[in-house]
């Protein structure tokens, strides 16, 4: 693309800024090139959205967007980065700096908000209708501070200072109502560029508004405090991303968004299907198609049913036959506290005619699945509204047509598990969709010097949009002065981040260690506590044994743990105690170190993970839908240490068992392990084991009174009743995870031996680009073609 960057950005920044280019911040530099950009693309998104509204369409409702940065991955995407680099410089200013100076934009929680960005990209590079739509959250994921251990949470403002990457399009707001307000909906575009392709696809985000811009009777009559007060109620809807991740919370204001932005999106497909293939809105499923992103979107199934009775005229069977040809839903979890329900009062409250309308779904169920002649009790099980509940998964499984698991294992589970009552039933609904990763970001962006090799290797930069031609590379597995190039390039991702991590919390991490990674939501099941549980045991036995002679370690770790998650919450100051008794250890400079990176969130993972050597992916097998920090890690050559569980079943499966350090309970084999575990027995015999615990409560570990230590050992040993003991299997799973770490870290001795699995793991990683996944859904499921303008 030929460009006037050079001659424009003066022009772009002093709009930014009012002033000049030499008195201008970083980040009035950052909006400037973000409008430059909003600039040099305008054309080609117009075009690509005319183009994709003609044809048959793809629409992605989530919740959820963790789009991180978006300046430099426009600029590679464009392929303007050393145009960009050459036009600031020739300000007097640095790129690196101007990219610093943007925010995160923070609109998810974690795996599924993330998963989302990077479908967006893939679906954009190979140029697919498909347009996201979501939620303009005022405040993104808190910001996490950590202060004597504890985790605090802070507002995100993230756009307060201005955003030039959201276009607000008044001309085409909607009406959204409730039973007690009405509102405004107006969509804020966020252009999705595609890599080295001229197609520009859209991000929708809704915002609230009132209708009225002011309420006059109410200012006129003096009212002018309930005027404001009133506003506000409005603008309260999409005033905060709710901070939960896997568990539940039945807030009426959240089910207030869910419903707000499905409307508003069902609003404009259905206007634009008007436009393009006129009135009879029998064949909407012909030219549209939805995927949910988990159960937040699946009111979007009752409200297309009443936009096409009650606005459209259709009947029920025909309305019901548009939706069946709709909606497909992606489930992202097993773990029973994410499933949604919601009170029918609530319902009745906000929204009377969508309770009828799911009530009638209710009715045509269970007179279908009777007249199938399936049992009562299931029956009952399945409907949608029971014991006083609106059941949001059962609703997504009756309405839609495909339903689908997000790594093998976890397809297995739901299939057998989960959902198996529906799986019973319409087993042909059920498909795998392994996720995936964006190889720009998290490889060709954040890995310069690694992508450099690769590109250099494979003799031509292919592998950025078709990440499976690094096989090719396998041979070059062997080769020694590859492995010094490897070892070379991952020294200096370490020398970046410690710098990186020095200047945002001020702390020195040595550089020659094994960067070994935890990083991902503080969750259970996740179990960040046995990775301390190991950090702690090594530190005895390097007390013990100061001989010992162990590779130096640095364990870094990042979460953030709901705010409401007390438990989760006491895992990381007791991950930040461990690290305050390690670190300040003078025995232990230069062994073992202790990080907890602060606020975790995308842009910290793009300096972690290229300079990390070893991957934590330690959840209780059964546990993680897929994981897909996994993917990241792999591709920047990061070895895996994990269990059997979600997408590590499939990394493992790539690589071979040569080249992943696999431990721990299957999870075939858990139900029976469980019967006969007894948590206490492994405290008293497993060596070491003892001792780590102890120092929960004897005053090695401090949980600043709290308590919180103590109800950690308890909920490990004993539980609330034997069954719950230990539910996560931390005890049962420490010693093999101690066996095949100590092993993983001895092997890390021989250079050459790690960074040819290394290699390995880079070269086969092509599977886990979610170019493959967007492809398998684009076939599969959504049945849509490449658009290219
Ligand atoms: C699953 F159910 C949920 C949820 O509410 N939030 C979320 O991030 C994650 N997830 C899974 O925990 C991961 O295993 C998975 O890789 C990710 O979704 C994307 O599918």
């Amino acid at each position: 693309m030929t460009s006037d960057l050079t001659q424009s950005l003066g022009s772009f920044v002093r709009s930014a800024s009012g002033k000049t280019t030499t008195s201008s911040s970083n980040a009035e530099f950052w909006a400037g090139m973000a409008s430059q950009i909003v600039n040099q693309i305008a054309d080609s998104w117009e075009t690509t959205t005319g183009t994709y509204q003609t044809g048959r369409q793809e629409h992605y409702f989530s919740a959820e967007f963790l789009m991180g940065r978006a300046l430099l991955n426009n600029l590679s995407n464009l392929g303007l980065l050393e145009e960009a680099q050459a036009a600031v410089a020739a300000e007097g200013a640095d790129l690196a700096d101007v990219l610093e100076a943007e925010h995160d934009a923070a609109l998810g929680n974690g795996g599924l908000g993330r998963l989302a960005a990077c479908f967006l990209d893939s679906c954009a590079t190979m140029n697919l209708p498909v347009t996201g739509y979501g939620i303009l959250y005022r405040y993104g994921l808190f910001k996490q501070t950590i202060d004597s251990g504890f985790q605090n949470e802070h507002p995100d403002p993230w756009m307060e200072e201005g955003y030039p990457f959201v276009i607000r399009r008044e001309e085409e707001a909607r009406y959204v109502r409730f039973s007690d307000m009405d509102v405004r909906a107006i969509p804020y575009d966020m252009p999705i560029t595609g890599y080295n392709t001229k197609n520009v696809n859209t991000l929708r985000l809704w915002k609230s508004e009132p209708i009225e811009e002011f309420d006059y009777d109410a200012f006129n009559s003096q009212r002018f405090t309930d005027a404001i007060v009133e506003r506000e109620h409005v603008a309260d809807l999409c005033r905060v991303l709710y901070p939960n991740d896997t568990t539940y919370e039945g807030k009426v204001l959240r089910v207030r968004q869910q419903y707000f932005f499905v409307s508003a999106s069902l609003q404009t497909m259905i206007d634009v299907y008007k436009r393009e293939h006129g009135n009879d809105l029998r064949d909407f499923g012909k030219y549209n198609s939805v995927q949910l992103n988990d159960t937040h979107p699946v009111l979007a199934i009752p409200e297309l049913m009443r936009l096409l009775m009650d606005d459209n005229g259709l009947s029920w069977d025909d309305a019901w036959a548009v939706v069946q040809q709709t909606f497909a839903y992606t489930n992202h979890t097993v773990l029973a506290e994410a499933l949604e329900t919601w009170e029918v009062s609530i319902f009745k409250k906000l929204f009377p005619r969508i309770l009828a309308i799911v009530q009638e779904i209710d009715r045509r169920f269970r007179e279908e699945l009777a007249t199938a002649g399936w049992h009562p009790g299931k029956i009952e099980y399945m409907a949608p509204v029971s014991g006083g509940s609106v059941h949001m998964a059962w609703i997504a499984c009756y309405a839609a047509f495909s339903i689908n698991g997000v790594a093998a294992l976890h397809t297995e589970i739901i299939k057998r598990e989960t959902l198996h009552d529906w799986h019973d039933i319409w087993p042909e609904k059920f498909n795998n969709k392994t996720n995936g990763v964006t190889q720009r970001r998290w490889l060709n962006s954040c890995n310069i010097p690694l992508a450099n090799l690769l590109t250099e290797e494979l003799g031509s930069d292919a592998w950025v949009t078709d990440l499976a031609q690094l096989e090719q590379l396998i041979d070059r597995a062997d080769d020694p002065a590859l492995h010094r190039r490897l070892i070379e390039i991952k020294r200096s991702n370490k020398e970046r981040f410690a710098s990186w991590v020095k200047g945002r919390q001020g702390v020195d991490i040595p550089i020659d260690a094994i960067y070994d990674v935890q990083i991902k939501r503080l969750h259970e099941y996740k179990r960040q506590l046995l990775n301390g549980m190991y950090i702690l045991d090594l530190y005895y036995r390097l007390k013990d044994d100061p001989s010992l002679d162990i590779a130096p370690r640095v364990f870094i770790f990042g979460a953030k743990a709901a705010p409401g998650y007390k438990r989760a919450k006491a895992i990381i100051k007791l991950i930040n105690e461990i690290g305050r008794v390690v670190n300040n250890d003078p025995d232990m400079a230069g062994r073992l170190t202790v990080l907890w990176v602060e606020n975790y969130n995308v842009t910290p993972a793009e300096y972690i993970i290229p300079a990390a050597d070893v991957s934590e992916q330690i959840s209780t097998a059964g546990k993680e839908a897929s994981g897909t920090s996994n993917m990241k890690f792999m591709m920047n050559g990061a070895l895996t240490l994990g269990t059997m569980d979600g997408a590590n079943v499939e990394i493992h499966e790539a690589v071979g068992d040569d080249n992943a350090y696999i431990f721990g309970a299957r999870e075939e084999d858990l139900p029976e392990l469980r019967k006969r575990y007894n948590p206490r027995e492994a405290y008293e015999t497993v060596p070491g084991l003892k001792r780590v615990l102890d120092s929960f409560v004897n005053g090695v570990l401090d949980d600043g009174g709290s308590g919180d230590f103590y109800d950690l050992l308890t909920s490990l040993l004993d539980g609330s009743s034997w069954e719950d003991a230990d539910v996560y299997y931390l005890l049962g799973d420490f010693a093999d995870y101690r066996d095949v770490r100590d092993r993983m870290a001895e092997d890390y001795k021989d250079q050459d031996k790690w960074a040819k699995m290394c290699w390995v793991n880079i070269v086969k990683s092509g599977r886990f680009s979610s170019d493959r996944t967007i492809n398998d859904y684009a076939q599969q499921v959504w049945k849509i073609e490449p658009a290219a303008i």
